[in-house]
C-alpha cells in the first residue's frame, strides 16, 4: 500500500527557511537599543516540540517503536530499508513513512516489500529539507498504528536539518556511506550527537576506495563516545545480523509488558 501523502499547506511558520539553529532574516527583529531578538524561531521550536510530544504519546499508546532514519542524499537509507524490512517481516509488523521533496520513487521501491508505506512530498509546502512533527502526525493517520510494532521514518536526505527536529521518535540512526569520506562526523557533528547508532554503509566498495574505516569510526566516537556503529553493505547484506538484532531488541523492549 502506498499513500502519496501530499501534506496540505499547513506550516507553523512563514515561508522563510527556518530552523532552531539556523535563523532566517525574517525571524530577527531589530530593537531600538541595538540588541536583536529572535521571536519566530522560538515559536517554531515550541510548536514542533509540543506536536512531537503528542506524537510520542500516540505511539506509546499503540506501543509502536518509531525509528527516525537520517543521512545525506544517496547514502543508502532506502536500500538498507528494502533489505531490513524483509529480515523483519517474519517477526514484526512494520510500516514506513518516507519523506522526499518530490516523487514517489522511494515509496514505490519500499512497497515491494509488502509493508504499508506513506510517502510525504514537501514540495507543495515550500520544499522543506526535513520532516517536522506535524507532518508525521498527518502521515501517521493513514496507518493502522494499533497493528504495528515498528514504524520507520526515512527522513529527507540531508545531514544537517532533520537532526534539529524532534518528530516524536524513540530512536534515531544515521546512515553514513563510505563514499562520503571519513570526516563527516567531525564536519556535521549535530547529526552524530543526536543519533543512537550509525550504519556505516557500502562497505562492499572498500576495495575500490582509499577509505580508512577505523578513522571513520574514531571520528564518530570523537563526536559521540560509545555510539553503536554497524558496518554494513545494503547491497550484499554483509554485517546485517548485528544491525537487525539491535533493531529487533529495541522494538521488543518497547513492547515488553514489563516495561514501566
Ligand atoms: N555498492 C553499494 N551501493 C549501494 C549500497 N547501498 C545503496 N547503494 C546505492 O546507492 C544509491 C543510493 O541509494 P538509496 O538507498 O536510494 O539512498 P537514499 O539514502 O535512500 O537516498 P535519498 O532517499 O535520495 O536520500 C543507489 O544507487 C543504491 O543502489 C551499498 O551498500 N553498496
Ligand atoms: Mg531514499
Amino acid at each position: 500500500m502506498i499513500i502519496n501523502n501530499k501534506i496540505e499547506k499547513r506550516r507553523h511558520h512563514d515561508d522563510s527557511h527556518q530552523h532552531p539553529q539556523g535563523i532566517a532574516h525574517d525571524d530577527v527583529q531589530k530593537r531600538s537599543g541595538g540588541s536583536r531578538e529572535i521571536k519566530v524561531v522560538k515559536r517554531v521550536l515550541d510548536v514542533n516540540a509540543k506536536m512531537a510530544n503528542e506524537n510520542r504519546r500516540l505511539f506509546a499508546e499503540n506501543r509502536v517503536f518509531v525509528l527516525n532514519m537520517m543521512s545525506s542524499p544517496g547514502s543508502g537509507k532506502t536500500t538498507t530499508l528494502e533489505k531490513t524490512l524483509v529480515h523483519l517481516a517474519p517477526h514484526l509488523h512494520s510500516a514506513v513513512i518516507v519523506g522526499d521533496i518530490c516523487s514517489t520513487h522511494d515509496a514505490d521501491r519500499l512497497a515491494v516489500t509488502g509493508v504499508p508505506v506513506v510517502q510525504i512530498n514537501t514540495d507543495e509546502f515550500g520544499g522543506d529539507c526535513h520532516l517536522a512533527a506535524h507532518v508525521i502526525e498527518r502521515a501517521a493517520r493513514d496507518l493502522d498504528l494499533a497493528n504495528l510494532d515498528l514504524l520507520i521514518i526515512e527522513n529527507i536526505g540531508n545531514l544537517v536539518c532533520p537532526a534539529e527536529f524532534d518528530i516524536g521518535e524513540d530512536a534515531r540512526i544515521v546512515v553514513l556511506s563510505v563514499t562520503e569520506g571519513e570526516d563527516k562526523p567531525i564536519k556535521y557533528p549535530l547529526m552524530f550527537r543526536e543519533c543512537e547508532a550509525a550504519l556505516l554503509n557500502k562497505i562492499d566498495l572498500l576495495p575500490y576506495l582509499d577509505y580508512d574505516l577505523d578513522l571513520a569510526v574514531k571520528n564518530i566516537h570523537q563526536v559521540h563516545p560509545n555510539m553503536a556503529v554497524f558496518e554494513i553493505s545494503a547491497k550484499t547484506e554483509a554485517g546485517f545480523k548485528p544491525w537487525i538484532e539491535w533493531l529487533t531488541d529495541a522494538v521488543q523492549q518497547k513492547r515488553s509488558p514489563n516495561k514501566p
